[in-house]
């Protein structure tokens, strides 16, 4: 029989390297995150400074030396970089720390593995994951190199790094083909609700944001909120009556990260077109990170890059209860709302935000002035 067992955390330390450019302290902060989501529990924190990575362990060797008594010291299972490593560099660290070592994208990518909870999803991340593994198999894997007895799988001469490789690239196309029905399906129901023509308003920002809450809140729907990094990988759309401007769309999606892999986005492509279609953009920033004016420029890339960044945005700036601030409302210089400052949950200043939905949809902005609210916009001003 079996029994359903609660999942001890796996004990792992996280390592972060300060190279001097971006801001180490909140990158760290959010691996602690990004583990936390991932169902590890941090029991060990190794900072350094370098000016480049090492090319052998990305850390150097005194470092790894530290890091590798920690490591017994406090029964470790697991480490995490907050840093992209090589398949080398991966390696090599293995070797000394003797524990399985995990890179940032790894992470990421199972984190979206956990999640992912529709079939596209699912296909979605299992397509992000092979690439990222394609990359990782490369000569050097001498365990992958060595010639075994061919059974069945392999052709005649061929090596299991060959074998490997064509594997994955069996499963790449497979996978490749299924999503494709899936993107046409989807574009399929776009084309249906343009010819009813409704507004089309997407939930953006950075994980965590608070994006789902609004979506909720908005929409008195039951998306999955929780205190976790990616809680939501799938788009979700609902239809809601606005007093004075008649039907929208209003969608959830999936929140961006620094240094999102680009697997990923590549992988996601047919879910984010849905916000490239979209009339507006609710930008959705935690007010109370510190981190939130970085945070805002890393969602504008992934935005440019999914071609969404010509949309209107309305700045969301979220969670004003923590910091004990008032709803606020701004304005650009042709009287539009630009930003509006609220508690999703609380429900603080929502109404305000559904008067600015109400004035963009009866307007239908143009996307002319969408970069009124472009990244050159650094400062909190109501
Ligand atoms: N104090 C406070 N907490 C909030 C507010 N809005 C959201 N939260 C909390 O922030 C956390 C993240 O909220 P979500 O709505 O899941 O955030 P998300 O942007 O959808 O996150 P992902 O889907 O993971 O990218 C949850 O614990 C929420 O309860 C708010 O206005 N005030
Ligand atoms: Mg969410």
């Amino acid at each position: 029989m079996t029994e359903a067992i609660a999942q001890e955390p796996v004990r792992a330390a996280l390592v972060s390297v300060d190279f001097g450019k971006s801001d180490a302290t909140a990158s760290l902060e959010e691996l602690k995150l990004l583990a936390r989501s991932a169902g590890a529990l941090p029991v060990v924190i190794v900072s350094a400074r370098r000016a480049s990575p090492d090319a052998q362990l990305f850390i150097g060797s005194g470092k790894a030396d530290e890091l590798a008594a920690l490591i017994v010291a406090h029964e470790v299972e697991l480490v995490l970089f907050d840093h992209v490593l090589s398949p080398a560099q991966q390696r090599n660290l293995e070797r000394v720390l003797k524990v399985s070592v995990i890179d940032r994208t790894s992470l990421i990518l199972d984190i979206f593995a956990q999640r992912a909870k529709t079939h596209e999803g699912k296909i979605q991340v299992e397509l992000a994951q092979l690439n990222h593994l394609a990359t990782r198999l490369v000569r050097g894997w001498t365990h992958l190199e060595r010639q075994k007895g061919g059974i069945g799988l392999r052709g005649p001469g061929e090596t299991q790094l060959e074998t490997d490789r064509r594997l994955i690239g069996d499963r790449v196309k497979q996978l490749k083909l299924r999503l494709d029905k899936l993107t046409r399906q989807r574009a399929t129901q776009r084309r249906q609700r343009q010819r009813n023509a409704a507004y089309k308003v997407s939930i953006v920002g950075y994980t965590n944001a608070g994006k789902s809450t609004l979506f909720n809140a908005l929409a008195h729907a039951q998306s999955y909120a929780a205190d976790q990094l990616f809680a939501t990988l799938d788009t979700t759309s609902r239809r809601l009556y606005l007093e004075g401007a008649g039907q929208i769309v209003l969608s959830d999606t999936v929140g961006f990260i620094r240094e999102l892999p680009h697997q990923l986005v590549e992988a996601f492509k047919a879910t984010l077109e849905e916000t490239a279609e979209a009339d507006l953009l609710l930008h959705v920033v935690d007010a109370s990170s510190p981190a939130r004016l970085e945070q805002i420029e890393q969602v504008n890339l992934v935005l440019a890059e999914i071609g969404a960044d010509r949309i209107p945005q309305i700045l969301v700036y979220n969670k004003i209860d923590r910091e004990g601030l008032s709803p606020a409302v701004a304005y650009d210089d042709c009287a539009t709302i630009r930003r509006v400052a609220l508690s999703a949950k609380s429900g603080l200043g929502l109404d305000r935000l559904r008067d600015a939905l109400t004035l963009a949809a009866s307007q239908r902005l143009p996307a002319e002035i969408a970069t009124a609210a472009g990244p050159s916009e650094r400062e909190l001003r109501f």
